[in-house]
């Protein structure tokens, strides 16, 4: 928890325009002078970049050769210039992902870069990343994943020691650090030193995170640490990139583990408005269906628009947006990533170019005094702020304009070091002399909150406060106009995807209700599944088989997950064969789906070059949750 200490009001005072009266006292938990900094960013990138770039995987094994490391013509300008360019504040680097490759010369394990041929074997990703951040004046973050599928000791005491020292490597080498990043996934099988067996461990005690902490408090005191549940930021509960509203930077994790929260205690997604600490969402998203680049998902990168979207979901709903865009393997954002990046930076533009509030004549119904009027919410600063007297738990500020504008979002902030105090209030417009309401569920407003309305032209506009914990203050009330015809070309198929019309399926066992048929409808809310009303859930193994009707040129076999956002019985282990005639079969193919509870995106099986089949046989063989097996839907991408 964190309280307002005789530092933070005095930098406060400082930076607030000499007021003739007292300012409010803060209320509730309030942010750190490092989580103040980390509001301002607002926007930052990921990097997922490892072996997992060149094996075309999403979680490697940790039995990976550094040898297939070797970007080809790697350039950190390009990546981290393009996205400063469209207006990325940070950017966050996997210097270790599950699979333990270490992108930096690490002394403490031999499973690193210095084992890869790019620059023979001289290279250091994190730092040329740490240095372009800083030639391209943004932020440099670090992503250290906990979990190691490759370290012989992970599991034990000794692994978690080495954890630590990966940290101290990592934020002591590279300058400033902005942001830690820990994230959730944790333990099961793994090359584990060449044992190939699965480790369980406690995820909430296991890495004794307050000394992990610890080692970020002393080395960098400017940066934030990211977990499931905090300390500095907590997770927004989804890979989708989609926080719910209200979200509330405040917040009661249970324990310092990384964990979920237990239920009834508190919500990690909306945050609670009576939490006890200052723990802000981060919202995290790929720009493409995985986190790591794969060819096959050059045509599926998001558009500018639903990248707009993407920032309403999240920056407007008070939380940050963390944008993922994974190197390829040439070591450069793809062309169409840039792409979807320049539209977004465009749009972006376009609309905060013209604050349609500037210049309007603004009153309230409930003053503090000189250095807080209502003007200081229009002043484009976010240290100036309006504020209401001590008593007050609701007020209305009344912006009119000299003529009508178009306006269609408006963005309001709190100052947040005074804590989070509104929560509710709704907006009214005045158009042609009519009054009516335009923004009606008003909430959670926090360091940012920008809600869409209708398009108005309005010549008066009206902010009521609802309700408010503690008198209410405002740093900003701005308006602004969404630009229209922002590009929304994404692309959802592959065009080499095989229709399946002709196709017939069978499987080991069919329940009533989700029959096999539903993997190969094309529906993507139907499901295969073999857990029966009457006979019970049927445990893998189970198969599928497919007649596909004709001899095919197969280059993939893709396997949808269920998509109605429950996680049972996803296959995650899978077998697959294929057969001309249906009775004599190739050598099975064995893997591993990933990720799938946080990403249930489409999993993609690549064939040998060369195959030619009729029929396939898809073995599920584990599933994540329970025990029977799902499959929403199964396609074959031609060659
Ligand atoms: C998750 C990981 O399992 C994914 O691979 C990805 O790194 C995502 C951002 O976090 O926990």
């Amino acid at each position: 928890m964190r309280s307002i200490g005789l530092f933070s009001a005095v930098v406060f005072s400082l930076v607030s325009p000499s007021p003739a009266v007292a300012p409010p006292a803060p209320f509730g938990p309030v942010p750190s002078a490092a989580q103040v900094a980390w509001h301002d960013l607002e926007m930052y990138a990921f990097c997922h970049f490892t072996t997992n770039t060149f094996t075309d995987k999403e979680w490697g094994f940790g039995d990976e050769d550094p040898s297939i490391f070797n970007p080809t013509a790697f350039d950190a300008d390009q990546i981290v210039g393009t996205l400063a360019k469209c207006g990325f504040k940070g950017v966050i680097l996997t210097c270790k992902h599950h699979d333990g490759y270490c992108l930096w010369p690490t002394k403490t394990t031999g499973h690193n870069i210095s084992k890869s041929p790019w620059k023979n074997g001289r290279g250091d990703m994190v730092r040329e990343f740490a240095d372009a951040a800083k030639r391209h004046g943004v932020g440099f973050g670090v992503y250290l994943s906990p979990w190691d599928r490759n370290n012989e000791h992970y599991g034990t005491p000794r692994y978690v020691e080495i954890y630590r020292e990966q940290l101290r490597e990592l934020l002591t080498n590279y300058g400033q650090i902005f942001e830690v990043w820990h994230d959730g996934a944790n333990g099961g099988d793994g090359f584990y030193g060449g044992k190939r067996d699965k480790r369980s461990i406690n995820r909430t005690t296991y890495y004794e995170w307050p000394r992990a902490w610890e080692v970020v408090r002393k080395l960098q005191p400017h940066a934030v640490v990211f977990s499931d549940v905090g300390p500095d930021v907590r997770w927004v509960g989804n890979e989708h990139g989609t926080s719910p509203y209200p979200n509330w930077a405040t917040f009661s994790p249970v324990g310092p583990d990384g964990g979920t929260a237990a239920p009834g205690h508190c919500r990690t997604q909306e945050g609670s408005p009576d939490g006890k600490s200052w723990v802000p969402a981060e919202t995290d998203v790929s720009i493409r269906p995985g986190w790591f680049w794969h060819a096959h998902q050059n045509n599926r990168v998001r558009s500018p628009k639903n990248l707009l979207n993407l920032y309403f979901n999240s920056v407007g709903r008070g939380t940050s947006f963390l944008l993922n865009v994974p190197p390829d393997r040439r070591g450069l954002i793809h062309e169409n990533d840039v792409i979807a990046l320049t539209g977004l930076k465009q749009a972006l533009d376009r609309m905060f170019s013209n604050n349609l509030a500037a210049g309007a004549k603004i009153t309230a119904d409930a003053n503090r005094g000189p250095g807080f009027e209502p003007s200081m919410a229009l002043d484009d600063n976010k240290q100036s702020y309006w504020a209401a007297p001590d008593e007050a738990r609701s007020a209305t500020m009344n912006l009119t304009f000299p003529e009508a504008r178009k306006f269609s979002v408006i963005r309001l902030r709190e100052p947040v070091r005074l804590g989070q105090r509104i929560r509710k209030f709704a907006v009214d417009v005045r158009e042609n002399g009519t009054w009516s309401e335009w923004i009606s569920d008003g909430s959670s407003v926090g360091p940012h909150v920008l809600l869409r309305g209708k398009p108005v032209s309005a010549d008066a506009v009206r902010v009521r406060i609802l309700e408010a914990a503690a008198c209410p203050c405002l740093s900003e009330i701005s308006l602004w106009l969404e630009p229209e015809g922002v590009p929304d070309n994404l692309t959802k198929t592959d065009p080499r995807a095989l229709s399946k019309d002709v196709w017939k399926a069978t499987a080991s066992f069919e329940a009533a209700g989700y029959p096999t048929s539903h993997a190969i409808d094309g529906d993507l809310k139907t499901i295969w599944s073999t857990d029966d009303a009457v006979k019970g859930e049927q445990a893998p193994p189970q198969s599928l088989t497919i007649d596909l009707g004709a001899p095919t040129d197969l280059a993939a076999v893709t396997v949808l997950p269920r998509q109605d956002g429950c996680a049972h019985a996803m296959v995650d282990r899978y077998r697959l064969e294929w057969s001309a005639d249906g009775s004599s079969w190739s050598k099975p193919l064995e893997g591993e789906f990933s990720n799938l509870k946080a990403n249930p995106v489409e999993q993609r099986i690549h064939l040998p070059a060369g195959t030619k089949a009729r029929h396939l046989r898809f073995t599920a063989l584990r599933v994540i949750e329970k025990n029977n097996v799902t499959v929403a839907e199964i396609g074959v991408i031609s060659r």
